[in-house]
């Protein structure tokens, strides 16, 4: 007995996506979050296989589309990388929006999703530019400070972009490809030091993702940046929820006004161009964050799980 599933891998500024298009379980309807919780529970051992060694590798994230119970959305999506699920994911939100134009699924250019974290539009502008109107971001706390080992104190952010950031401009650190394994050692004790330390994001959650910027030489970005992700894969991509967790510190400290333009340059030099516009007055104030990016294709392929391969739901079993 053996299992098949579609995907179409893409990348997106280097960082890959694995869209699943046919075969993926059915998990009981109800709202894409309450069909991440069926998918948590159940179906880890299908995330495992699709975005981890041998049928994946560790930096790959995977989008299961879903059906989504809200009619104003064409669908829902659930992303997930090697270690879990991710709130949002603008990345793969590019990957899935030239992924459903390859398969000639984007008649009128634009589609709405929902995603466990909220509701996200995209628009496919060409064969491989797609702008994203991600999530409702803000900064929840702004100057904290938390002590690293073998680094003494840093002053970060806590903003939220569709996961939660920890936000860092002054870390000492030479933010360049060849440095990327001695990055991911720092950014991960900074990850340790902000949970030891009961650093969170809003109502106790978990900082996962850790972001470092520096100034750039590339005269068509603004900034630079280095993205741990969760399961300890840096983005190669600029990481979109991070943009937008910076694009809402941005706006809080005045250095762009609504509407103007922020290139983000990733680790391995590609770019999004992202601006926000404030959301209508609330308790917290918010910015819904645009992000302009490209994705390639990169395969369509069927991956196959045969019932007798002991690595068939990646190498733990
Ligand atoms: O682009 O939002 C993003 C992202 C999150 C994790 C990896 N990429």
């Amino acid at each position: 007995m053996s299992h098949s599933i579609r995907v179409i891998d893409s990348h997106t500024g280097g960082e890959p996506t694995r869209i699943v298009i046919a075969g993926g379980p059915d998990l009981g309807g109800g709202s894409v979050a309450e069909q991440v919780k069926v998918f948590n529970e159940q179906h880890d051992a299908l995330r495992r296989s699709l975005v981890t060694e041998p049928r994946g590798w560790e930096a790959m994230v995977g989008g299961l589309l879903v059906p989504s119970p809200d009619p104003t959305c064409d669908r829902g999506i659930i992303f997930f990388n090697n270690v879990g699920t991710l709130g949002m994911c603008v990345h793969g939100t590019i990957g899935l929006a030239v992924t459903l134009g390859y398969l000639g699924q984007m008649e009128s250019g634009k589609q709405q999703i929902e995603t466990s974290v909220g509701k996200v539009q995209f628009h496919l502008i060409d064969d491989h530019t797609v702008e994203v109107v991600n999530v409702a971001s803000y900064r929840y706390r702004h100057h904290v400070t938390v002590n690293v080992e073998g680094l003494g104190d840093l002053t970060g952010d806590v903003a939220w972009g569709g996961n939660w950031f920890f936000l860092v401009n002054d870390h000492g650190q030479d933010l360049c490809l060849e440095n990327v394994n001695h990055l991911i050692q720092v950014t991960t004790k900074i990850r340790q030091a902000l949970a030891q330390q009961q650093i969170t994001g809003a109502d106790g959650e978990e900082i996962d993702h850790i972001e470092l910027f520096s100034p750039t030489d590339n005269p068509n970005a603004d900034s630079k940046n280095f993205v741990l992700c969760p399961g300890n894969e840096y983005d190669r991509s600029p990481c979109g929820t991070g943009t937008s967790a910076k694009i809402a510190c941005l706006l809080e400290d005045q250095v762009l006004a609504p509407g103007d333009i922020w290139r983000q340059e990733s680790i391995v030099g590609s770019i999004f161009q992202a601006r926000g516009e404030w959301c209508p007055e609330g308790e917290v104030r918010k910015c819904i964050p645009t992000i302009q990016g490209t994705a390639f294709i990169t395969g369509d392929s069927e991956v196959i799980m045969q019932a007798e391969d002991p690595f068939r739901n990646g190498m733990d079993g």
